[in-house]
């Protein structure tokens, strides 16, 4: 068992050789006091269905480029997972599942109530399509990290260290000049769509994305919201470090961001989620 203290926050987390060894559920979720939105998407789905497992570290909570594979070196993630992001869902001897996608569908199939997945057909779709909006390549969540990135980046001296890393982690990630200027306009379009469908619902007098129950949209919300406009302190401690980060102020972003989205997920947060939330 790791025990990492990053400013107070203590995290309990087993290592990757120790989990290899088990059965059961195991998350890798990283190493860090930081509200990552796919793991806390992948957290809040567990915790819906009720769904225990063993949280897993990946390295060192160094920020090492040797745990992020970003020097393409050999590391114990890559080698149980075959890539070198997180979250990653290990159930038994399967495969492991490191995208949202396969992620929603192995918590769906161990905990099939309450189900996030619509019953609707029309609406699946829909669904589906607007979590790829904000959780896929390329959408909110992909576009945000690189404005994030951006941003870790410019007060940095451009020999130090600490830029190199934050260059090579957004690479990974497709960082280009061209992708930071289309990533708030491609940001403030999935905003508007999601919108759109919230008002549409509301109008209806329901109270989530897709009619009168939770679907995993309604946690992808809530937990990629944080990219932009962190939930406050209380409710969420994290390494000081991140909370500017985790806050954008870019004008087309917060222009698209309305009050009901935000209302949305204050509304999730408290009625579904755990709070504070818990590294
Ligand atoms: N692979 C996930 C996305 C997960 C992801 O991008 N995780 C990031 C969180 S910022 C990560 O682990 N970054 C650390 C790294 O790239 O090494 C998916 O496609 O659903």
């Amino acid at each position: 068992m790791a025990e990492i203290l990053i400013n107070d926050i203590t995290l309990h987390y087993t290592s990757i050789a120790a989990a290899k060894e088990m059965s059961g559920l195991r998350i890798v979720l990283g190493a860090y006091a930081d509200p990552g939105m796919w793991r806390e998407a992948c957290k809040g789905i567990c915790y819906v269905k009720q769904l225990s497992y063993v949280p897993v570290v990946t390295a060192n909570a160094d920020r090492s480029d040797a745990e992020f594979g970003l020097d393409g070196s050999d590391t114990e993630l890559r080698h149980w997972t075959a890539q070198s992001s997180a979250p990653v869902m290990i159930w038994n001897d399967e495969r492991p599942r490191s995208t949202w996608i396969e992620q929603l569908y192995l918590a769906e199939r161990l905990a099939p109530e309450p189900s996030l997945i619509p019953a609707d057909a029309a609406d699946r779709v829909q669904m589906f399509g607007l979590a790829n909006e904000l959780c896929g390549e390329n959408g909110f969540g992909w576009m945000g990290r690189l404005l994030l990135v951006d941003m870790g980046m410019e007060p940095l001296d451009q020999t130090s260290a600490e830029y190199s890393f934050w260059r090579r982690f957004g690479q990974k990630y497709g960082l280009s000049a061209a992708a930071l200027e289309a990533a708030p306009i491609r940001m403030a379009e999935i905003l508007q769509l999601l919108d759109r469908q919230l008002a549409a619902e509301q109008a209806r007098g329901r109270r989530f994305f897709f009619g009168d129950r939770l679907s995993a949209l309604d946690i992808y919300w809530a937990t990629f919201l944080g990219l932009i406009e962190p939930l406050p302190e209380a409710q969420c401690p994290m390494a000081s470090f991140f909370r500017p980060l985790y806050t954008n102020h870019h004008p087309v972003v917060r222009a698209a961001l309305s009050p009901r989205l935000i209302a949305h997920r204050a509304f999730i947060y408290e009625n579904f989620l755990e709070l504070p939330v818990v590294f």
